[in-house]
């Protein structure tokens, strides 16, 4: 299954994700092909909208205390939702749907979320930290919001042009 990535700005990124109802082969067979495309690309988390598929599934792999990413650290999150939220935290993020800029972005620091897995066991999950932001980060995906939607109106404008700069320069080295 071959993936690509769906960049800002492009229109896709803006739809609002389906409920996944069928947790069946063909969804395994999307979660199966996004964790290697994320590794390929850098990645530490990845919503299926961003490969083209507007379904409510994300991927996370946060890196260990070496900077290695086990599969077992692997978590695939379907059908999101939050139940709790509380207190600050500002963290510099990126996105593969946005790449090469960094800005500050503010989120909760501590979340619980109910979600289900690939086979649709529904599990509760309670962290803070890294995760916490990540999935803030990729559950937006699924309702069309990008992190650059959460600057200030200053820095999403020196956003815009340094991205357009940086875009020209990508087109002419093709
Ligand atoms: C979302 O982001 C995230 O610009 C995941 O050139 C971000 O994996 C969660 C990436 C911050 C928590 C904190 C970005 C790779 C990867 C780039 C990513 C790039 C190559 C972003
Ligand atoms: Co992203």
């Amino acid at each position: 299954m071959k993936l690509n990535i769906v960049e800002y700005p492009d229109k896709r990124l803006r739809k609002k994700s389906k409920e996944v109802k069928e947790f069946d082969a063909s969804l395994h067979r999307l979660l199966d092909a996004m964790h290697p495309f994320m590794l390929e690309t850098n990645g530490i988390g990845l919503a299926a909208i961003q490969v083209d598929y507007p379904i409510r599934a994300l991927i996370l792999n946060i890196p260990d205390e070496d900077g290695e990413q086990p599969l077992e650290n692997l978590l695939e999150i379907i059908n999101p939702v939050m139940t709790y939220k509380s207190g600050e935290t500002t963290y510099q993020e990126g996105c593969l749907s946005v790449p090469q800029f960094y800005e500050d972005v503010k989120r909760f620091d501590t979340i619980v979320i109910n979600y289900q897995d690939r086979y649709g066991n529904t599990k509760t999950l309670d962290t803070d930290g890294l995760l916490a932001i990540a999935i803030q980060h990729e559950m937006d995906h699924l309702e069309g919001i990008l992190f650059i939607d959460k600057l200030s109106y200053a820095r999403r404008k020196k956003f815009e042009k340094e991205y357009k700069r940086m875009q020209k320069e990508r087109k002419h080295s093709k």
